[in-house]
């Protein structure tokens, strides 16, 4: 139900200075006169008050009108801050609940916000990943796609892709009106590759920026003994994984995270990988397998001072994944571009390389991207669906066209939170004057 009015305490329930309970819907401002000093409302203030419960006074309070329209849910809404104790902000919530309020969904007010028009789902889903981020470079995303980036980028392909299915139907419903554009193939094609190309980038600028907002999943391979654990610990500065020189130390997988300047690996230290026959080690090494299956990266490490076949072999099998090869042990010999010595915390080569190797899919934060799971799965949705109008335009076929572009331009639609069918509609009358 949209028009009941919704409270909820909106911080932490924890002990702290302040805690607020928000309130929206058509009778919060006829709740809020009932259990406080106020009597009169002036929207898009703040006053000081009491809040009662049977004449006692049970908080000191500061209470914040805002008129329907002018407030975030678009609907009357009042926010009080009270004292944060747990217990105090309850007694409020369910003197709120005991006027009328019913007790608000998780994200009910983005919700409202959303339902009333007041941001598109993009936004509502921005707000979310705001309230979840963790990292600066994830906070910096989540803020611009509040501020409309995936509408930016989104809605120039939305309404080209909606022009030409009105030109396209208006054709065929029309064809006495010669004058209209005719939509040949020959038109049509040109423009499906442009889309296409730009759904692509789209999709890759925004998994490559999803690898490195929510950490790299890094993993250290290599030869038993080449130091893998000891770039571990050096990488993490504590002493996570055992070191010896037995070589087959590392059975099982270690994991930790470090952030780098931007960047942020998630580290998995892996058994090294060689022949054996024992036991242990050969199910550390499966493990070690499956982890390089799901790895962004891997981080070949080879012992400068002792390369044989096997970092040959090594080499040779991972080259073409993305693989970064590091030689250790430079304080007995220095080879290769990223040479470290983990033994000595020297490892500034790697961690310059990476921050470098990175830079460009970093400063995507500051460019219109998509923004999550969601709209990268729609985005790709819609791709798939102009790949096939471009199959169906070579066998000649209008009717498919049309319907493969409709369900592109609906993904895109989703991606918004439109309703695209009647907007579809409402731009083909609009648009042509055809006296009909
Ligand atoms: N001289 C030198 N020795 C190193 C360096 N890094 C590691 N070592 C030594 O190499 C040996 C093996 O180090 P680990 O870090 O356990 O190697 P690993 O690759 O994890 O070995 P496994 O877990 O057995 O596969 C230890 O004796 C380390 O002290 C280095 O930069 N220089
Ligand atoms: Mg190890």
């Amino acid at each position: 139900m949209l028009n009941d009015t919704i409270c909820a305490i909106s911080t932490a329930l924890k002990d702290g200075a302040i805690s607020i309970v928000r309130m929206s819907g058509e009778d919060s401002f006829t709740i809020i006169k009932q259990i406080s000093d106020v009597k009169r409302i002036k929207p898009n203030t703040i006053v000081y008050s009491h809040i009662r419960k049977d004449d006692q006074i049970i908080d000191e309070v500061l209470i914040s009108f805002f008129a329907a329209g002018h407030s975030y849910t678009k609907e009357d809404m009042v926010e009080i801050n009270c004292h944060g104790g747990v217990y105090v902000t309850r007694l409020i919530l369910n003197l709120l609940l005991e006027k009328g309020c019913r007790l608000a969904e998780p994200g009910e007010f983005t919700k409202r916000a959303y339902l009333n028009g007041r941001i598109d789902l993009s936004k509502a889903d921005s707000v979310n990943d705001l309230i979840r981020a963790e990292s600066s470079l994830q906070a910096r995303s989540a803020i611009r796609g509040m501020n409309g980036s995936v509408e930016r980028l989104v809605e120039p392909l939305l309404e080209q892709i909606r022009d030409v299915i009105a030109m396209i139907e208006v054709n065929i419903d029309y064809p006495e009106y010669e004058d209209e554009v005719q939509m040949s193939n020959d038109v049509i094609l040109p423009h499906l590759n442009d889309w296409i190309a730009k759904a692509e980038e789209m999709i890759n600028k925004a998994e490559r920026f999803r690898v490195v907002k929510d950490g790299l999943k890094t993993v250290i391979i290599g030869k038993p003994n080449v130091g893998k654990s000891s770039l571990l610990n050096a990488l993490l500065e504590k002493d996570k994984a055992i070191v010896t020189d037995v070589a087959g130390t590392t059975r099982d997988l270690v994991e930790g995270k470090v952030s780098l300047k931007n960047i942020t690996l998630n580290l998995i230290d892996t058994a090294g990988i060689h022949e054996t026959r024992e036991q242990i080690e050969k199910i550390g090494i499966e493990k070690t397998i499956e982890a390089i299956e799901e790895a962004d990266l891997i981080i070949l490490v080879i012992d400068a001072s002792d390369i044989d076949e096997e970092d040959e072999k090594l080499l040779e099998t991972y080259k073409d994944r993305n693989t970064i090869v590091v030689y250790n042990k430079a304080d007995l010999k220095t080879m290769g571009e990223i040479s470290i010595s983990a033994l000595n915390k020297d490892i500034s080569s790697l961690t310059d390389y990476l921050n470098e190797r990175y830079k460009d899919d970093i400063s995507l934060a500051d460019e219109d991207i998509l923004n999550n799971e969601r709209q990268i799965a729609l985005m790709k949705r819609c791709l798939e669906q102009l790949k096939e109008a471009k199959e169906n335009i070579r066998y000649n076929s209008t009717d498919m066209v049309v319907a493969d572009l409709s369900s592109a331009y609906h993904y895109l639609c989703q991606i918004l939170g439109k309703e695209y069918q009647e907007d579809l509609i409402e731009h083909m009358f609009a648009n042509f004057c055809l006296g009909k």
